[in-house]
């Protein structure tokens, strides 16, 4: 008997962040015939995938897509971040509201079996604890993009209840990586430092060296969302985004680090519009809920980010020089 071919993975915004490391892992995991890339680009980064140049605002386009590669689960992680959101605020709110209903919407109409969508800690806000923020609190988020991923925590909630549709969700503290250019956040300036401090150029931090905020390695993130994504549903008693926490540290711990490693390394502070958005987040992120149901452990420390950062640095350009994708 015929066995019927395994539905596919689609990840919209493969070219990013987040998106250049995930697709790698769900390669990995998945073979490179499982898997189809996607980004606004032109061009994609993973040669050996298929690709489709796509504007997940385009609803008709994400919809042939899905049906011409016969997908059966999304990775949605294509938005505008915190710091460009705050300089675009209409064409951010589109894209990311807009962007997630269409994924939303498209995959209740084709019955995909699962969606992955990233929230971020950017959905707290001032009355949020500063310290252990919890899975369920306050959130009242100061910027266009966590008022989206607040937003979108709720219309996730809404399509998983109507609907019963298998929707899974992480609140991604910063996330620190060498592969893909930042995205413009307001956690950037550690991805910065990582980089002058590879290549030797100057270093200026736009967050105070006081600024503490929540981070975690990108290795640790990826595997976190394929582990999250793998659960049995039934472990899975969190409704909504789940807290998710590595370690927390200021521009001048970081710093410390890197000097310990690099002594030379130096920095200068001069904070901009990015400190009012980093002074709303919380410091430190309560995960006991993803612990708890699903397991999560982070595997590496800040010395070993740090160290691992500056291996895979050495001899690279620094972030303003480095090839954009086409
Ligand atoms: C940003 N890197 O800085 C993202 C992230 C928690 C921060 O969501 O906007």
């Amino acid at each position: 008997m015929k066995r019927q071919a395994m539905k596919k993975i689609l990840v919209i915004g493969a070219n990013g962040q987040i998106g250049t490391e995930l697709t790698t892992a769900l390669v990995k995991l998945h073979g490179a015939q499982q898997v189809v890339a996607s980004d606004i680009q032109a061009l994609g980064r993973h040669q050996e995938l298929a690709y489709e140049k796509l504007d997940v605002t385009d609803a008709k386009r994400l919809a042939e897509v899905v049906q011409q590669h016969d997908i059966g689960e999304i990775y949605h992680l294509a938005a505008a971040l915190s710091a460009k959101g705050e300089e675009h605020p209409e064409w951010a709110w589109n894209l990311n509201m807009t962007g997630l209903l269409n994924v939303l919407e498209v995959a209740r109409q084709a019955k995909l079996s699962k969606v992955f969508w990233p929230s971020s800690i950017a959905a707290f806000g001032p009355s949020t604890p500063r310290d252990n923020a919890p899975q369920v609190g306050a959130m009242d988020p100061k910027t266009v993009y966590g008022i989206s991923k607040l937003a979108g925590e709720h219309w996730c909630s809404w399509y998983a209840e109507k609907y019963g549709m298998d929707i899974r969700s992480l609140r991604y503290p910063g996330l620190i990586s060498y592969s893909a250019e930042p995205g413009g956040g307001t956690t950037d300036y550690a991805i910065q430092a990582l980089f002058s401090a590879a290549d030797g150029s100057a270093f200026t931090s736009f967050l105070g060296e006081e600024s503490t905020l929540p981070m975690m390695y990108m290795p640790d993130a990826v595997r976190a969302t394929i582990e999250l994504m793998s659960a049995p549903k039934e472990n899975l008693k969190t409704a909504g985004s789940y807290n998710l926490a590595a370690w927390s540290f200021s521009p001048r711990e970081l710093v410390c680090v890197i000097q310990q490693r690099v002594p030379a390394f130096q920095a200068a502070y001069k904070p901009d519009f990015r400190q009012a958005i980093a002074d709303a987040w919380p410091r430190s992120i309560d995960d006991s809920s993803a612990r708890a149901e699903w397991a999560w452990r982070p595997a590496y420390s800040l010395s070993e980010m740090v160290d691992d950062m500056l291996t895979h640095l050495a001899g690279r350009k620094s972030l303003s020089q480095e090839k954009q994708v086409a």
